[in-house]
């Protein structure tokens, strides 16, 4: 028997989750408190529709973290070893937040409205406490809050004509990880050219619940014959692309470096940030693991919610944290975290899975295509 998770108050619904429902969601995780659909008709149908189509994708679950106030950039810069001096009001950062230790807090994806004025979007960690606790500490002028705002994503190779159905040509000219406002009834809403693909797309931030149904509404009649479908973050897409899930494929117990987002954290040393020493010492002396892709030998493996130790002759020297059957692969991918003495690309290892006994894989770069 497979129980059921119950859901309470506690787990936050979302504007979408009635259309969620309608449009046949079958599986759901909770991320930040939060209900994010994980299944539609199955994940590798989800999967073949989003690499042809476009979906639309209820991700209220990244939930922002607005401050605001005049020392809002400085405590922004504070949480993070990536340098945001040359950040224009109109960009989106992907940003490592580390404690003390280097260890990572979260990534989220950053908005600037200006320099006063802040949206983080957040993966799942309780990360607006930390952030108060700074202000708090440092007696700094700023106000921090969850505001009500709701991220509908538009992801798939059809986004743009989707997009430009719905606010006019110009939106293709939006480019990666610039935002802008767009139109839509009497209301303003603000995109950016982000998500969690690497089919390219865009991020609909909707302020309030009022125009959620209307403007999901509007999204599927305008494409009709773009084949539109609801949809969620794929875990067999995000593998292929090397997207990393906070706590699954890093944790607190992982450094940037460790995690593969080095080219996020230059100058760590300079700003300033919190765990910027150690930060500066483990780049002079490399990172004592790090993730690495995992070319898995065999037949189709289930995905597993406990990681799959990684073994050479026995000796445990890592472990794999996101794994799938890729039907466009035709194999086995993974992601993992390896030990320094043994994540050479092209090494060959044995990953030992729950169920389906030992396998042989091989190390390779990221992402996968
Ligand atoms: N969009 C928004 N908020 C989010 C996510 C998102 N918050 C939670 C979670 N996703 C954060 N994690 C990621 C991970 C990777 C990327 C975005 C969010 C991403 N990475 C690209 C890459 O690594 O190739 C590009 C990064 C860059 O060049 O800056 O897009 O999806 N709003």
């Amino acid at each position: 028997m497979h129980p059921i998770l119950s859901i309470s108050r506690r787990t936050r619904r979302t504007p979408f989750t009635e259309k969620n429902k309608a449009h046949g969601v079958s599986g759901y995780t909770v991320y930040n408190r939060m209900l994010l659909p994980t299944v539609f008709e199955s994940i590798e149908a989800d999967y073949h529709h989003l690499k042809e189509h476009v979906q639309v994708w209820d991700v209220s679950c990244q939930r922002q973290i607005e401050v605001t106030g005049p020392d809002a950039a400085e405590l922004i810069q504070m949480l993070t070893p990536r340098n945001l001096a040359k950040m224009k009001d109109d960009q989106c950062y992907y940003l490592p937040v580390v404690d003390r230790n280097g260890g990572l807090l979260n990534d989220p994806v950053t908005v600037k409205h200006s320099a006063d004025r802040w949206w983080i979007s957040i993966a799942d960690s309780d990360l607006m406490l930390w952030i108060k606790g700074l202000a708090t500490g440092r007696d700094m002028n700023v106000d921090i809050f969850e505001p009500d705002v709701s991220p509908l994503a538009v992801q798939g190779p059809k986004s743009n004509a989707l997009m430009a159905r719905m606010f006019g040509e110009d939106i293709v000219n939006l480019k990666f990880f610039r935002h802008r406002k767009v139109k839509f009834m009497d209301t303003e809403f603000t995109v950016a050219r982000s998500g969690f693909s690497v089919q390219g797309g865009f991020e609909i931030y909707v302020e309030g619940t009022q125009y959620a149904e209307p403007l999901w509404d509007a999204l599927f009649d305008a494409g009709q014959n773009l084949n539109v479908r609801a949809g969620c973050p794929n875990l067999i897409e995000r593998i292929e692309g090397g997207l990393l899930s906070y706590g699954n494929d890093m944790t607190l117990e992982n450094t940037p470096y460790e995690a593969g987002l080095g080219r996020f954290c230059k100058g760590a040393a300079a700003d300033g940030c919190i765990g910027a020493d150690v930060l500066k010492l483990e780049l002079e002396n490399g990172p004592k693991q790090q993730i690495r892709g995992l070319k898995i030998s065999g037949k189709p493996l289930p995905s597993s919610p406990t990681p799959w130790p990684i073994t050479i002759n026995g000796a445990r020297v890592g472990q794999v944290t996101s794994a799938a059957w890729s039907p466009d692969l035709q194999m086995n991918i993974g992601l993992g975290m390896v030990n320094a003495a043994h994540w050479e690309v092209g090494s060959e290892v044995t990953v030992e899975t729950e169920t389906h006994g030992a396998r042989t894989a091989t190390l390779c770069g990221l992402p996968f295509v």
